[in-house]
């Protein structure tokens, strides 16, 4: 087994990373920007290094600060968690080239699926469904226009160096599909330094699904079933749940094999994920392969009740998996809420000021993967991702009332969250039928972000608290024990905020 892990992040995949090794008796080194020297990952870490300026360019995207950091603590091997370097073949190639065990897939495995069309080109020759479209990038606008006949509009220009939706154009006529090619190849250019772009058959309504996979060195490839990613909102997940109320048992298994056989075509090794459209008609094309741990990994953990990120670092250390295809079948269900500092009412606005309190909600099946504490400074240069709030419950319905009553108990206190929003989506009728699709989100977001009452309301509201507790003291009604109306357990149920306002009587 590794003996000491270096980890190349922060924030709460930092922590997360941390108490895996804990476990598993592996030494943690932490690595931190100017910016995060307080944080709570660089204090729970068994050693930390500073590897330079706030900036992520200057400090967690260097990979030589982060290998020489490695060298100095005498770290063995690297972790790189999410964003950051996770997905850079170069990266993982120098970490092996410096003698270090890289904690993710090899090196080839990343670029196999780095750019879109080879990753198409490969899925294809190996059955892998995929959406109809071109596998070639497109010479100029006659040749757009042939396949765009040929699959018939709506279509969709893609980057092939892309990923994420950038570089993306949906057209629905040819005579936007000049203006529409030189635009998407711009966005490509400039997002990516490559303007390769091809078409696909643009698919309308489809849910996001996708599949993670455990590889060891041995060969054998698992699956452990599907995430539903719908709830979206600009490329961003907002919501994640396993499994999909979409996926049947068999569809699970056929999407599970097809992911196996896509993970096999590119040698891949470590955890994964496949990103799949599953159409109202339950067919479903493979998009993409995502060569790193994903934020919403803590779902799948939750219903197949194996630790990823211990299995990442036992597969780095060679170790053979325990389990067999047979015995992975999801349990219960899980939801994942990213609890983000964003201003929700205004336009999504990152939200910045010091954490100044904070309560966590807790209790049965409930589980919080943060990386913020009181005191805790919250700027521009990262994700604006705080934390993540995780349940467990045996239904989906009873799983969303536990988010509620958990997202009840949160308190953070400092700056704007998106805690009210992920509260209105748990009360919302569509998401509780579970009928949603990958634009589901933005059509409903006026009402799910409608503004809170502006501070005056808010004022009104306390004096009338004020006046109510005062009314009931001049009744001669002592605030507990009995009263002329019977015992306390008699009167009528008091609403929160007249309790509130009792109590503030009290004082
Ligand atoms: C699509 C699509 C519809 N039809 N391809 C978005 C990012 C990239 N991973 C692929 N994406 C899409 N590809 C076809 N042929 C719709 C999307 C898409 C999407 C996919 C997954 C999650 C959220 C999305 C939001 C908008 C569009």
């Amino acid at each position: 087994m590794i003996s000491s892990l270096l980890i190349a992040n922060r924030g709460e995949i930092a922590l997360r990373i941390i108490r895996a090794c804990r476990e598993l008796g592996i030494r943690s080194v932490a690595v931190f920007s100017d910016a995060d020297a307080r944080s709570p990952h660089v204090r729970e870490a068994d050693d930390a290094l500073n590897i330079g300026p706030a900036p992520s360019t200057e400090s967690y995207l260097r990979g030589d600060s982060i290998i020489d950091a490695a060298r100095k603590s005498g770290a063995e091997a690297i972790h790189p968690g999410y964003g950051f370097l996770s997905e850079r073949e170069w990266f993982a190639r120098a970490v092996r080239d410096a003698g270090l065990v890289w904690v993710g897939p090899p090196a080839e495995a990343i670029a196999a699926m780095g750019n879109k069309t080879a990753a198409r080109t490969l899925a294809v020759q190996h059955g892998v469904p995929v959406v109809p479209g071109t596998t070639e990038a497109l010479k100029d606008v006659g040749a757009a226009r042939d396949v765009a006949k040929e699959y018939g509009y709506p279509v969709l220009l893609k980057a092939a160096a892309g990923g994420g939706g950038k570089g993306m154009r949906v057209v629905c006529e040819e005579s936007e599909l000049e203006s529409s090619l030189d635009a998407a190849r711009r966005e490509a250019r400039n997002a990516f330094g490559d303007d390769a772009v091809y078409v696909e058959k643009y698919i309308e309504g489809p849910r996001h699904v996708e599949i993670q996979i455990l590889a060891d060195t041995h060969g054998c490839v698992l699956s452990l079933g599907e995430r539903e990613c719908s709830v979206q909102r600009r490329h961003q997940k907002m919501v994640e749940e396993a499994p999909s109320i979409a996926v049947s048992p068999s569809l699970r298994g056929e999407m599970g094999e097809t992911a196996v056989r896509a993970a096999r075509a590119a040698g891949y090794v470590n955890a994964g994920t496949c990103e799949f459209l599953l159409d109202r008609d339950g067919r479903f094309y493979f998009l993409e392969m995502n060569t790193r741990l994903q934020v919403e990994h803590p779902v799948t953990e939750l219903v197949t009740g194996i630790d990823l990120v211990q299995w990442q670092l036992r597969i780095a250390s060679g170790e053979k998996l325990p389990f067999e295809q047979k015995d992975i079948v999801p349990h219960g269900w899980a939801i994942e809420c990213r609890i983000t500092s964003e201003d929700t009412a205004n336009g999504f606005l990152p939200s910045t000021g010091r954490i100044d309190y904070l309560h966590l909600p807790a209790g049965p099946g409930v589980r919080w993967d943060g990386g913020i504490e009181t005191g805790s400074e919250v700027g521009l240069h990262y994700d604006p991702m705080l934390a993540k709030l995780i349940v467990w419950a045996p239904t989906r319905e009873l799983a969303i009332e536990r988010m509620h009553r958990a997202l009840l108990e949160l308190t953070i206190d400092g700056v704007q969250t998106s805690r009210e929003f992920h509260l209105r989506l748990m009360e919302d009728p569509e998401f509780r039928r579970g009928d949603i699709e990958i634009q589901w989100l933005e059509r409903r977001l006026p009402e799910l972000t409608r503004v809170k009452p502006p501070p005056e309301a808010t004022k009104v509201a306390v004096v009338a608290a004020a006046l109510l507790a005062d009314r009931d003291r001049n009744r001669g009604a002592p605030q507990g024990g009995t009263t002329a109306a019977g015992p306390d357990r008699l009167r009528p149920r008091e609403s929160a905020w007249e309790r509130a306002a009792r109590l503030e009587g009290l004082r």
